[in-house]
């Protein structure tokens, strides 16, 4: 009797933060996970499952990967975007987990098999001062990473992006968006000091990573990339918002600052032209937001060619079941670059038990047939979903920012 999708089972809960996350069950018994949370819009997606996928998944053949994301792709006919990408992520990994279990494999076994021992992760040290942030740098260093991405509070722009507060970091963090100021002139002047001031302190030897956030102009961002040449950057990221893709060709003209770009990308054409024009280093969409392992596997395939490496995406508002998802692939591709490993908060892995594991700097996925993790509904009803939004910026005369 050949196996069949017999159960879909969208799931929210909220340990810490919002995730929405897909259960797939064959007639078999065999399980699924795949990650299906957009931040800030969680129940779009959840819905756009619930009532649209689910029904067209059930009695069809869970190993059939590929001719599923076809299905689910043109057969949505509106296509691509946040919402429909995630959705279909959230599918075809599962399938992928389901694959995985029944042939007795760890997912990145079907996926070519080992490239590397261990995945390079890079984690967030930030700081409300300098000083704060140079502490902070140590405390990563201390655990072991040899990639830090530096982020530090503007002077007087309270809220800037990416700083900790009481060693947290959660940027959906209000019942309607935080409305937060913003100054490019102020950050141009102070974000290149907070760099240098990390170089004098710890020397070259380490990765440095900064991720501007969208923030500026493409003139803004090549003047930027120019300014902070001395320090090496491993990578500047999101320099200028991504719909005009013109503004790379600008930025690469004046800069040799590595660019990294994706995160907020969903689909191969959306990359297509950073890569093969070589505007970009590191291509960061990720399994949960960019059609899953299937697709972003297509990515990177297309990303090698032209010497671009992979650098996913990977806060805390990407659930354990897409970062094991996105180690599995790290692990087996040609043309890894870096990982990104924000860490979450304590109770999400009461959830989420997951085979991952961190040493010196390096993630590591587990030799369980899968995936490896698991999700477990009764902790999961403890925590109710509980609504929250991005923030918002503003620039100092009022108008809105890019946040
Ligand atoms: C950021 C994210 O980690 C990053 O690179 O860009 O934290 C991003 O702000 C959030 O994932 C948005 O939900
Ligand atoms: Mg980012």
């Amino acid at each position: 009797m050949v196996s069949v999708i017999e159960r879909a089972e969208v799931l929210i809960t909220s340990p810490g933060r919002n995730f929405v996350t897909l259960r797939i069950t064959t007639s078999d018994g065999v399980t699924g996970l795949g990650d299906a949370t957009l931040n800030g819009r969680e129940l779009a997606v959840a819905s756009y499952l619930e009532d649209h996928l689910v029904p067209l998944l059930i009695g069809r053949d869970p190993a059939r990967i590929e001719d599923m994301w076809q299905y689910l792709y043109r057969g949505a006919y509106w296509r691509r975007g946040p919402v429909t990408m995630t959705a279909i992520s959230a599918v075809d990994t599962a399938l992928w987990d389901i694959k995985g279990k029944v042939a007795g494999l760890p997912v990145y076994q079907l996926l070519g098999g080992r490239s590397r021992e261990g995945v390079l992760v890079y984690t967030h040290a930030s700081g409300a001062d300098t000083a704060a942030l140079l502490d902070d740098v140590a405390r990563a260093q201390e655990l072991g990473y040899q990639a830090i991405r530096a982020q530090a509070a503007v002077p007087g722009i309270a809220g800037t992006y990416g700083v900790k507060k009481d060693g947290k970091y959660e940027p959906a963090n209000s019942s309607l968006p935080e409305e937060q100021p913003w100054s490019t002139e102020a950050y141009l002047r102070f974000a290149p000091t907070y760099l240098r001031a990390v170089r004098e302190r710890f020397g070259f030897d380490f990765h440095l990573l900064h991720d501007v956030h969208h923030r500026l102009t493409p003139q803004e961002a090549a003047r930027f990339g120019k300014e902070v040449e001395d320090v090496q950057l491993f990578w500047m990221e999101d320099p200028t918002p991504v719909e005009n893709q013109e503004a790379f060709r600008l930025i690469r003209r004046h800069t040799t600052t590595p660019v990294a770009v994706g995160e907020a990308l969903t689909s191969i054409w959306d990359v297509q032209h950073l890569i093969t024009e070589q505007l970009i280093d590191y291509v960061r969409t990720t399994v949960v937001h960019a059609g899953g392992i299937t697709h972003l596997r297509r990515i990177f395939d297309l990303a090698a060619l032209y010497q671009v490496r992979s650098g996913s995406h990977g806060a805390s508002d990407l659930s354990p079941v897409c970062q094991a998802a996105a180690i599995h692939l790290d692990t087996a591709i040609p043309n890894f670059g870096i990982q990104e490993h924000m860490g979450y908060p304590d109770q999400v892995a009461e959830v989420f038990r997951t085979g991952v594991t961190y040493a010196d700097g390096h993630l590591h996925v587990s030799d369980e047939p899968g995936l490896g993790v698991e999700y477990d509904d009764e902790a999961a009803a403890a925590f109710p979903y509980n609504p929250k939004y991005l923030p918002v910026a503003r620039r100092l005369d009022g108008s809105v920012h890019d946040w």
